[in-house]
């Protein structure tokens, strides 16, 4: 089984990445976010309670994203391998992530991050929330929550990946398709 982690700050194009490598290497994607979307949009516990952190630009707390991830993995038995997208965001998921995976005999194969400077970022949100009704990307100060979020939590995973040899870094800037072939030239070698 190849499980690969898809790492990025906010806006990086990870789901966007995603929807192309899912395909290309018959990955399972999991998204963390879509998921969080899905659950508000159907209005469900987990939804009600991941919503008061998404609309501000914080980070769901980690006992209920873990539980869910690994909830989402056990459902997909079949799988030739998983495309872990937002998750995981902090070091407990990482450790979390990397023991439940160990309880099955797999582990991750590499983590690949997308590489781009914070300006770009910012103004991709905004624009996407011109028309994507996220209340996450319409305002400034919750875009800017959200790379503080990174930074103090998210951040330190580089360094977590980096020790364990299975860190990945891509340039995230250039056209969907030339950010696509650079991410392929990575997991082709795999
Ligand atoms: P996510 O849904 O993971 O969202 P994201 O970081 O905004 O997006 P992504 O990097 O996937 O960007 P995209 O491809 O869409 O998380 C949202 C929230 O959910 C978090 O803030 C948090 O509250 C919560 N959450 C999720 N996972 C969690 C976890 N593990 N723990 C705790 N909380 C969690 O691209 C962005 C925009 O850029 C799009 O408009 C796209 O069209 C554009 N774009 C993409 N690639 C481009 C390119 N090459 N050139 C130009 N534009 C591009």
């Amino acid at each position: 089984m190849i499980n690969i982690v898809l790492f990025g700050k906010p806006g990086a194009g990870k789901g966007t990445q995603a929807e192309f490598l899912k395909e290309k290497y018959n990955l399972t994607h999991l998204s963390t976010g879509d998921i969080f979307r899905y659950n508000i949009k159907n209005e469900t516990e987990l939804g009600q309670l991941a919503k008061t952190y998404m609309d501000k630009g914080d980070l769901v707390p980690d006992a209920v994203t873990i539980q869910m991830l690994q909830s989402e993995v056990e459902k997909n038995p079949d799988s030739a391998g998983f495309l872990f997208d937002g998750f995981p965001r902090t070091i407990a998921q990482a450790e979390a992530l990397d023991a439940f995976l160990a309880s099955k005999g797999e582990s991750i194969r590499a983590t690949v991050a997308l590489e781009a400077d914070d300006e770009i970022l910012v103004a991709r949100l905004l624009e996407r929330g011109k028309t994507s009704g996220r209340p996450d990307d319409q305002d400034e100060e919750k875009i800017r929550n959200r790379y503080q979020e990174y930074n103090e939590k998210t951040a330190p995973l580089m360094a977590y990946y980096q020790a364990q040899g299975k860190f990945y870094a891509v340039d995230g800037i250039g056209s969907i398709a030339e950010v696509t072939a650079r991410l392929s030239a990575v997991l082709d070698t795999f």
